[in-house]
């Protein structure tokens, strides 16, 4: 044996990845490699997959100037055989120009001044909009100012939208804003508003006492559970995580679960009854971005994947989503939106699809194996080294040389 082998009565790791783990003493990453996650390789875990899109046709953005923008769709939901998805929709006479330049007519945010609208579809690749589904209210309703990110709940044959509802222009003091709810007896509408919060900013000092984002339904043991997003904590220290509320009836009363938040990191909520458990995506913003996690509870998650290019904002279709019963058997695709964050003065989103393999179920496609992300050097380029930074650093390592040269020369 040479000697750069362990000498020991384990020898080296073998060949062969074992399926279990093996009886002998592992590394820290080893052991993690048996102990957190489901498989030890990615190709046999059911919460792998990598995330591949496909540009949609059917939406129209004007001149593309930052005029018309559609984002934060909702979970797709197959209903009268077309599959129908609800979105933010901003028609306005500008692109955003910020809190303090924002009129009545011009939005600060890309998400200000925005109403609910929705779209259906044959196939998942073409969409049709068909038009307003739920609308910003006369002053001084809640949502006067903005309705936005819906998300869609089926429950007992009528049909529930959640959404932010904003009394104020997104980014006067922050994004706040509580979560309020419609209901109609069809996908088609009409959509009657139920007026209230249907879950309320958390008190004085809470981590969700400004903002309740994102609210995203599913059902679990016939209990309604709304996970949604808050940001908390003073920039540039704050995190955005998830937590949980829950109810027996669509409208209430919802209860916020005392462990919230229930994910440490994730800025859009994305979450799906999944085998016995339940299954979270960690997108963006946190420590653990770009994870999938799992939960036997729905509140007590466990990093299950590390994957990259999570779609932003997902809605995916869960052909199981409403079910209370029988094991959660994940999703292959959905619609995301897309931002082009280096042209603030026209910034708009577009809405475009995903396609990824969370099924419950062997053999899974190529999709799930792939976990090698084969990036455009453009996309690395765009994240560009801010330029005072790029200045500080050229003169640091100046100096670095020379301070090297002249004690060598020493
Ligand atoms: C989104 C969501 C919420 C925010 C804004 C619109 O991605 O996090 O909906 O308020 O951005």
């Amino acid at each position: 044996m040479s000697d750069t082998h362990q000498d020991t009565e384990y020898g080296a790791f073998p060949w062969d990845i074992p399926a279990t783990r093996p009886d002998r003493p592992l590394s820290k990453a080893m052991e993690r490699l048996y102990s957190n996650y489901i498989t030890p390789r990615p190709e046999d875990n059911p919460l792998f997959t990598s995330f591949k899109y496909t540009r949609i046709s059917g939406f129209d953005y004007g001149a593309e100037d930052g005029r018309v923008s559609r984002r934060d769709p909702s979970k797709i939901i197959c209903e009268n055989g077309k599959y129908y998805i609800w979105y933010t929709k901003r028609d306005t006479v500008s692109a955003p120009r910020g809190a303090q330049a924002c009129t009545e007519t011009i939005p600060s945010t890309d998400w200000d001044l925005s109403d609910i609208w929705y779209a259906t579809s044959e196939d998942g690749f073409h969409w049709q909009e068909k038009g307003l589904a739920v609308g910003r209210p006369d002053k001084p309703k809640l949502g006067w100012r903005s309705v936005c990110t819906p998300d869609i709940l089926v429950w007992k044959g009528r049909y529930y939208l959640y959404y932010q509802a904003f009394e104020e222009p997104s980014g006067l003091k922050g994004d706040h804003c509580p979560v309020s709810v419609s209901v109609a007896d069809s996908p088609d509408g009409p959509w009657t508003p139920c007026g209230d919060a249907i879950i309320p900013n958390g008190a004085p000092g809470e981590w969700d006492q400004f903002s309740i984002h994102g609210p995203y339904p599913i059902v679990i043991d016939n209990k309604i559970y709304i996970y949604y997003k808050a940001a908390f904590g003073d920039r540039p220290d704050y995190l955005v995580g998830n937590g949980v509320a829950i109810a027996d009836d669509p409208l209430g009363p919802f209860v916020k679960h005392p462990f919230n938040p229930v994910l440490n990191s994730c800025h859009e909520t994305t979450v799906f009854r999944f085998g016995k458990g339940v299954a979270a995506f960690a997108i963006r913003n946190g420590i653990e971005s770009n994870t999938i996690q799992y939960s036997p509870d729905g509140i007590n998650f466990d990093i299950a994947a590390v994957t990259a290019l999570m779609p932003v904002g997902a809605g995916p279709y869960i052909p199981d989503v409403f079910h209370s019963e029988g094991e959660g058997q994940g999703f292959t695709w959905g619609l995301s939106h897309f931002c082009d964050h280096d042209k603030p003065d026209t910034k708009f989103s577009f809405l475009g699809r995903f396609d990824c393999d969370l099924r419950n179920q062997m053999p899974r496609s190529n999709i799930a194996n792939n976990t090698e992300i084969k990036w455009h050097p453009d996309v690395c380029f765009s994240q560009s080294l801010p330029e005072e930074i790029k200045k500080a650093r050229a003169q640091q390592a100046r100096q670095h040389a020379l301070a090297n040269h002249t004690r060598d020369k020493q």
